[in-house]
This record gives C-alpha cells, sequence and structure tokens, in this order.
C-alpha cells in the first residue's frame, strides 16, 4: 500500500456514452441531478435563458431544412448563428452555472454547407479554423490561462481537436476542471461523438482559489479582425450543462421527435444566476 503520495491521480477519462445514454433523444434528461441545464432551443425566446434581453439579430430559431446550406434539423428546431458577410460578429450569450471547479458541457454542432473562415475564431471557448485541403472545419479549444500574466501574453493559446465536415452534425463536448491553486493539474478535455479528441491535464487556469467557472458562454465570432466575406451559418442544438460526462444522444437520431414536455427547457438550479 502506498501512503503519503502527494499528487492526487488524474481521473480517467471517459468516452463513449454517458449518462445521456439514459434518456434516448434526450427527453427527460433535465430531470437528471447531474443536468445542471438543458436547451432545446425550440422556443423563439431561446434568449431569455442565456442573459440576453432582447433577440439577438444574428441567432434564430430554425425548422425547415435549407438545402442550399446543407442543413437539415438535429432535434425539431435549432438555433442557426449568423455571421453575416463584411462582418465578423455571430452572437454572444452567456449560461450562468453555480460556481464550480469543474462542468461538462456537450451540444449538436452543425457547420452550415457554405461556412468558409478567413482567420481563426471561436465559439464557446471551441475555436473554428481556416478549412483544410478537404473543406472541413478544424475546431478547438482557444484558452487563457493563470499564467498569461507572467509570460507577457495578450492573447490566449490555441489547440486544434479535430476537422469537422461541414453540413454534418457532430456532438461537441467539453470538460473543465480549475486546477488547484499552485498546482499545474487543471484539465480540459473535448470528445467529437463520444470519442476523446483532446486532454491536457497540467493547465494553470487560476492562481487563487476565488476563481471558479461561472458560466457557458456562447460566442460566434469570426476573427482576429478580418470579416468573412460571405454570410455564414452554423448551428446548435441540445447543449447540456452537467456534473457529469454527458456523452451522445442514446437513439438513432430522430429529427422529428415528439416533444413530450411543452418545455424542454427548465428553470435552472442555479438561480439567482449572477454574482458579478
Ligand atoms: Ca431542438
Amino acid at each position: 500500500m502506498l501512503v503519503g503520495c502527494s499528487s492526487t491521480p488524474i481521473p480517467p477519462s471517459p468516452s463513449g456514452q454517458g449518462l445521456a445514454a439514459r434518456y434516448p433523444n434526450d427527453l427527460g434528461i433535465q430531470d437528471d441531478l447531474r443536468v445542471l441545464s438543458f436547451d432545446t432551443f425550440e422556443s423563439e425566446t431561446w434568449y431569455r435563458n442565456w442573459n440576453v434581453d432582447t433577440k439577438p439579430p444574428n441567432g434564430d430559431i430554425v425548422s425547415a431544412p435549407d438545402p442550399a446550406d446543407g442543413y437539415v434539423p438535429f432535434q425539431n428546431n435549432s438555433l442557426r448563428v449568423t455571421v453575416p458577410g463584411g462582418s465578423t460578429g455571430g452572437i454572444s450569450a452567456l449560461r450562468y452555472v453555480n460556481k464550480a471547479q469543474e462542468i461538462y458541457f456537450r451540444y449538436y454542432l452543425r457547420f452550415g454547407k457554405t461556412w468558409r473562415t478567413l482567420e481563426d475564431g471561436w465559439s464557446a471557448r471551441g475555436a473554428f479554423d481556416v478549412l483544410d485541403i478537404r473543406g472541413r472545419v478544424p475546431i478547438g479549444s482557444y484558452i487563457y490561462d493563470g499564467e498569461m500574466v507572467d509570460r507577457r501574453a495578450i492573447y490566449g493559446t490555441q489547440y486544434w481537436w479535430k476537422a469537422l465536415a461541414r453540413a454534418r452534425w457532430y456532438c461537441v463536448e467539453h470538460y473543465v476542471k480549475l486546477n488547484t491553486p499552485g498546482q499545474r493539474n487543471g484539465i480540459y478535455r473535448g470528445w467529437v461523438d463520444g470519442v476523446l479528441v483532446f486532454e491536457k491535464t497540467d493547465f494553470v487556469f487560476r492562481t487563487v482559489a476565488a476563481l471558479a467557472v461561472e458560466s457557458i458562454w456562447m460566442n460566434v465570432y469570426h476573427g482576429g479582425r478580418t470579416p468573412v466575406d460571405r454570410t455564414i451559418h452554423l448551428y446548435i442544438d441540445n447543449l447540456v450543462i452537467a456534473t457529469s460526462y454527458i456523452g451522445p444522444m442514446s437513439a438513432a437520431v430522430s429529427t422529428r421527435v415528439p416533444l413530450v414536455r411543452e418545455s424542454l427547457s427548465p428553470p435552472d438550479r442555479h438561480d439567482p444566476p449572477i454574482e458579478r
């Protein structure tokens, strides 16, 4: 038996099915005690759950297939984020959580067929890059850390996961575990369709214990500073924020699912939400 070991073992990385496996088509997943927040983007007033008072002009609820953009619904309606040609801005919306030391969030993501990027950018602390030679969209993470001041760094660090095809739904999941102050043990993991594609376990996200995970920021932005040269879209559906690994939807996905509950976006379990 080993005693007195000073380093905490790194927890094993989950993969494949997670808590979503118990809820085919995600129906009822919001009742799981491990789920902090769930959004199906069915409602035209989706933004009210994202701390935005008025509808973001570039965030629309869509339902009908759009062959021109290679769009087919994931599950009923979804959120279409537009970056208008000649601009850099998509949307910025926040979902607050109680201060947490670790958190998982998963969403289904589809880049429109006409998606293109002229510079790197980022969304929901995920990132996307210029298309690769096969027309796929590299995604990853853009991370600010607690040692940037020491490095005199202005920008965060880019970590690439893998390239995603356009006009196809993917299940994207992130996990963040804050480091112990003074230790290099912060964890960031990323999964695509339940496959671990990124893992780094020596982050220094913070230097003081008072800092915690406070929100999930759904921010779609094109740049650097270069505007996109045409209007582009991405689509988001079935976003889950949880205390455990979520994983992909368990059932074969049906694009039209009977909504057994009128409201699939329950009041979050973290009211009051804002402490800033
Ligand atoms: Ca939906």
